[in-house]
């Protein structure tokens, strides 16, 4: 029995690596100082695992950025448009890919623009890998120098190494093909040499076994790509390392029989999201083979029921499964470093979670008891009294009161069956609305937040270190309001926002008000790049103590004579993006979340809030990896969000917004949440994404993004003109919002003043031409 853990988290326990990222690029370091702290994160993780007792350190999940970014070098694929010249470092290259770079030509005063590769959720997770392009003209070399670097480091510490890559034919289905009619799945001949010159290399540096990740064996994979596994893996062998073919994230049903007889050494599954898989992979993996089960859950936060892990491992055994080895489900990735001495969470919550470091632990102990059930022996002395304690505190979290709130579960088995109904049709309620606002034809708005300035952040952080006093505190809020609805007002918006300077996260802000939510002080998880959130922890039943945003609207709504939309995050967005319960399906949880937010939407009705958002960005993202999964979850999921939506006037124009994603396959369930108006991100697919609005006839008000946000770029009068004909064409121009693509808090001011304003001149010219038409 050998343990091992797909992946770790890199940014370090106190986000180093973020603070190194963006301090040397703000040039206060050198590549050097950047690489000297990589190497000492490096070398902290790996002893961390080692300390843990784990037989293996993995080598290979370090990446300044996103480890795709870092494949897209090592396997040699920077797509030509970045045109890299040969004088540029290896890490300025690879920062130019991530970030995309702007340089000014200064004879002609123009600004060279060079977009980043685009950037896209991981799976079902909350985290963003960067896309990698290909096209009929991509070749692939392999570049293995930083990987052996890091090989060579890892070594110093004696300790057997596992080297951990994205496999082929993941890394070629999560690229995207930049050439119409070209179907990158045709460069997998060309990839798979290039794979094999690499797996050679590891082997004759002396390391024994490769991790080759393969996630896409848990979606419906198209059949060339299925098809393809065997070929490719016969390709792979001739290297003679040993592989360990890891799966995660879902079932692998319909080729499970397959992937067990794929030609290689070991294969990893998920035995907390696959628990099905198992008993299927006991029966066709052969017995010669390693099985590596995952059986403590990547994906969230809670210590891991032992003695339920170790039947599962029993198991195996009964199987005649030789080699068992024991890991967390995926990487570790997607969990906080630790949450040992976290000073915020509740203190009765805080003994029942697990972060990367505590899931390690977790392993060993698992190992161990494995190890003595083998022999036919219990858990003596030390040992057995660390199980004990820790599956006592399992059970106690099962059966704490604190999990239960009987009149939040009286109150959703009561509910009304028309409770996730507004009073009208659409076409009625629009009818009230247009009476109401009298709003001009486009409408401009933006998302809700603006920029989170230095200054705001400063300002958040003293009074949570309680250096300021609630009054002052509230003072500087209400200032940066009052200073967004001037700068509104001045710019001619016409439906206006708070701008969220009160608001840390999103997601965070709310799990901090709502009752069955704890929150850490330092449970970052990386989000992208640099950046990382920090999930709130939903441990029991959710209700509302109290209005959350209330009198923030009221005042927001009370400076000005245009509608200020009140700003809440919807009951998918908070599952989705918090560490929720697992002791309880996921559709309660939604729907007790949903009750919280429909209380809240009443309360800002009732005090005069005439438009309220209700954000699902991460609506899509929930959507299972499996289609057969996908009606089960549309249909809470859409009703969750018509519930927290629904008890309010017809007159009462609900608005929602999304992006981050495809959306023209759940068009129809987007059409089912019945917002009045949906404002989405569009701006970087050229308004694609509105074809599909466009065929499906999407009966609501829609404001497709017309520009991209994720860029300092201020874009072009005439390109924002362009992209609203565009709209109108596919979307009956009565109900087209003009909006950016998604909230500013990531800009400066400057650039965010410029864009509104030349977006906001931009519709005045469609204005004019409709008045002219008419
Ligand atoms: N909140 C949560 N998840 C998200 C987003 C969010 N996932 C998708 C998308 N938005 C990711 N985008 C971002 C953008 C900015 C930041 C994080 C994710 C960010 N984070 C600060 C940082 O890393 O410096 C965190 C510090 C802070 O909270 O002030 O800027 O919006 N949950
Ligand atoms: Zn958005």
């Amino acid at each position: 029995i050998k343990t091992h853990t797909l992946g770790f988290p890199r940014i370090g326990e106190n986000r180093e690596l973020k603070f190194a990222l963006e301090s040397h690029w703000r040039g206060e370091t050198t590549e050097e100082e950047l690489r000297a702290t990589a190497h000492e994160l490096r070398l902290k993780h790996w002893q961390a695992q080692i300390d843990s007792g784990l037989d293996f350190i993995t080598v290979g999940d370090f990446a300044f950025y996103d480890q795709m970014a870092d494949h897209i070098q090592l396997l040699g694929c920077e797509p030509a448009r970045f045109e890299f010249k040969a004088e540029q470092s290896k890490l300025q290259r690879y920062f130019t890919m991530v970030r995309g770079k702007s340089t000014e030509n200064h004879s002609c005063a123009h600004v060279h623009e060079t977009w980043a590769l685009e950037m896209t959720k991981w799976f079902d997770t909350n985290y963003h890998y960067m896309v990698p392009e290909f096209t009929s003209s991509t070749v692939f070399k392999a570049h293995t120098a930083s990987l052996v670097e890091q090989i060579e480091q890892a070594k110093t510490l004696n300790h057997p190494i596992k080297v951990s890559l994205i496999g082929p034919l993941t890394f070629l289905y999560q690229g995207k093909s930049k050439q119409t009619g070209f179907e990158q799945f045709d460069l997998l001949e060309k990839l798979l040499p290039v794979y094999g010159q690499i797996l050679a290399e590891l082997k004759a540096h002396g390391i024994e076994w490769v991790q080759l990740d393969e996630p896409v064996l848990g979606l419906d994979l198209p059949g060339n790509y299925l098809a393809a596994f065997e070929r490719s893996y016969l390709q792979l062998k001739s290297s003679s390392i040993k592989i360990l073919l890891a799966t995660y994230f879902s079932t692998t049903q319909g080729h499970t029989s397959p992937v067990c007889k794929l030609p290689v050494d070991g294969l990893h599954i998920d035995c907390v999201r696959a628990e099905e898989d198992l008993p299927l992979v006991l029966d066709w993996l052969p017995n010669y083979k390693v099985l590596s089960l995952g059986l403590i859950d990547g994906r969230n936060i809670w210590k891991t029921d032992l003695e339920a892990a170790l039947n599962k491992i029993s198991k195996t055994f009964d199987a005649g499964k030789g080699e068992v080895w024991l890991a967390p489900s995926c990487s570790l990735l997607h969990v906080p470093y630790r949450f040992n001495n976290d000073t915020t969470v509740n203190p009765q919550v805080l003994p029942w979670l697990a972060g990367a470091i505590e899931k390690l632990e977790e392993l060993e102990l698992l190992k161990q008891a494995a190890k003595t059930q083998l022999q036919g022996k219990t858990l003596t002395g030390a040992l057995a009294t660390l199980w004990n304690e820790h599956q006592t505190t399992v059970k106690q979290r099962t059966q704490s009161p604190l999990l239960n709130n009987a009149e939040v579960k009286a109150r959703l088995a009561a509910l009304a069956p028309t409770a996730d109904q507004r009073g009208s049709e659409f076409a009625i309620r629009q009818q009230v609305q247009r009476e109401r606002f009298k709003l001009p034809a486009f409408p401009t708005t933006t998302i809700g937040s603006f920029p989170q300035t230095k200054n705001i952040r400063n300002l958040r952080a003293r009074f949570k270190k309680n250096e300021i006093d609630e009054t002052t505190y509230w003072q500087h809020i209400s200032q940066e309001i009052r200073q967004a609805i001037e700068f509104q007002e001045r710019i001619g918006l016409d439906v206006l926002v708070h701008g969220e300077a009160e608001r840390n996260d999103m997601v965070e802000y709310f799990g901090e008000q709502l009752e069955g939510f704890t929150f850490s002080a330092n449970g970052w998880v990386q989000s992208y790049g640099s950046r990382c959130v920090k999930p709130p922890i939903l441990f029991g039943d959710v209700s509302r103590p109290k209005a959350m945003t209330v009198d923030v609207a009221r005042f927001a709504q009370s400076l000005s004579e245009k509608p200020v939309k009140g700003m809440l995050t919807g009951p998918v967005t908070i599952l989705q993006w918090s560490f929720v319960r697992n002791d309880q399906a996921r559709a309660t949880t939604a729907l007790q979340i949903a009750l919280a937010i429909r209380d809240e939407v009443a309360e800002l009705e009732a005090a005069g809030i005439g438009m309220i958002q209700i954000d699902e960005p991460a609506y899509r993202e929930g959507l299972p990896l499996r289609k057969a999964r996908w009606d089960e979850y549309l249909n809470w999921a859409s009703k969750a969000f018509r519930i927290s939506a629904s008890p309010v006037r017809n007159d009462t124009q609900i608005h929602t917004h999304m992006c981050y994603s495809e959306f023209n396959d759940i068009l129809p369930a987007i059409a089912a949440m019945d917002a009045d108006v949906i404002t989405i991100e569009t701006s970087r697919s050229d308004m694609e994404l509105l074809r599909g609005f466009g065929e499906f006839h999407y009966p609501n008000e829609i404001g497709p993004g017309v520009y991209d946000i994720h860029s300092p770029r201020v874009p072009g009068q005439d390109e924002i003109v362009r992209l609203i004909r565009k709209a109108a064409q596919v979307i009956p121009p009565e109900n087209l919002w003009v909006n950016p693509d998604c909230g500013l808090k990531t800009r400066g001011w400057e650039e965010t003043e410029a864009a509104l304003a030349v977006m906001v001149k931009a519709t005045q010219v469609l204005r004019d031409e409709l008045q002219a038409e008419n």
